[in-house]
């Protein structure tokens, strides 16, 4: 695995533990779910309940191919193997990108302007700072949006093992642009 992606999947699981308590457990999901969809108060209940499945799905997900020890709980040490076998996370992690960036394109342009994408992001926990500097990367459009599909694709390419250099490096801290 890329130090890079090794940052990216440190940077994921401290503010997926929403609570604080070191490990993840649904309750963290549930937690996130509820801040992400109140970021997008624009979108309609569909777009809501998709990104509260989305999220109930990813702690699924994790719960049934990564509780190593099957306490529950899911260690840092435990997640780190979501990106080491991608195969086993893809359709999750497609869901919950579609689900991410649909509540981003409240009129269903597939667009997203950055004010939405910095108010979903932020309520996700990531740094003000970075998560303009992932915008920009992504080259919005002289209207300052950017495409629903390149957030989804780098989301996605977020939890590649192999990718270095990507948008997404921008969230980390310290991260060479
Ligand atoms: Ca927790
Ligand atoms: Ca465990």
């Amino acid at each position: 695995m890329r130090i890079e992606a090794t940052h990216r999947v440190q940077l994921v699981f401290s503010l997926l533990d929403a609570d604080g308590n070191g490990v993840l457990e649904a309750r963290d999901f549930e937690l996130m779910a509820g801040r992400v969809v109140a970021a997008a108060p624009g979108c309609d209940a569909a777009a809501h309940e998709a990104m509260r499945a989305a999220f109930l799905r990813y702690w699924t997900t994790l719960a049934a191919e990564l509780d190593a020890d099957g306490d529950g709980r899911i260690t840092f040490e435990e997640y780190t193997a979501c990106v080491l076998c991608p195969e086993r996370f893809d359709a999750t992690v497609d869901a919950f990108a579609r689900a991410l960036a649909a509540l981003g394109d409240p009129a269903g342009e597939g667009r997203v302007a950055r004010p939405a994408f910095v108010a979903l992001m932020t309520a996700i926990g990531f740094g003000r700072g970075n998560t303009d500097a992932l915008f920009d990367a992504f080259t919005p459009s002289p209207d300052d949006r950017i495409s629903v599909t390149t957030w989804v694709e780098g989301i996605k390419d977020y939890y590649a093992p192999d990718k270095a250099g990507i948008p997404g490096d921008r969230l980390v801290d310290g991260a060479a642009v």
